[in-house]
């Protein structure tokens, strides 16, 4: 085989990997912004993930589940308050209309991990995948930021980081 041959060969494989690759990247008409999941405080079992849902498409979409290998269980969560107690509850499906980007954010709707495997640490990065109506799945990639982390805000904001760790004790029984 000369060795032009061999370079061709080459640029050939160099090519169906780049095609490959660049199918799995594939960019769906679902974005997701900001990934990002809140540190666990010590013997925390759940974890918090939050996100933006952009729907970039021309129809509508709906996210119907959320799995991780990190915890035994995830799910979608919504944060609901009836005027005197503020709870949780498994949200089934959430809309992610066309041109709309959805916040789940503190407060309003969580992917929530269930009995982690293992303490969520800052600057660890936690996988799972979305699935959607139309866009299938799609990999998210969590970005674990500190107890305190208010996305927009500084960090150390005592009486927030508080809240937020009631809040995740409510958790830890709602089950
Ligand atoms: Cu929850």
């Amino acid at each position: 085989m000369s060795i032009r041959k061999l370079f061709a060969l080459g640029a050939m494989a160099l090519l169906t990997t780049g095609a490959s690759f660049a199918q799995a990247q594939q960019v769906s008409h679902i974005q997701i912004e900001h990934p990002w999941a809140r540190a666990t405080a010590p013997g925390q079992t759940t974890g918090a993930g939050y996100m933006g849902i952009k729907n970039a498409g021309t129809a509508d979409d709906t996210l119907l589940s959320v799995e991780s290998g990190v915890a035994d269980m995830t799910e979608l969560h919504q944060t609901v308050s009836d005027g005197s107690m503020t709870k949780m509850e498994a949200a089934k499906k959430l809309p992610i209309p066309k041109g709309q980007t959805i916040q789940i954010s503190p407060g309003g709707y969580h992917i929530m991990f269930m009995h982690i495997k293992a303490p969520f640490k800052q600057g660890d990065k936690i996988s799972a995948t979305l699935t959607f109506e139309k866009a299938g799945k799609v990999a998210v990639e969590f970005q674990v930021e500190p107890l305190t982390y208010q996305p927009g805000k500084s960090a150390g904001d005592m009486d927030m980081g508080a809240g937020h760790m009631n809040m995740n004790m409510h958790h830890q029984h709602a089950k």
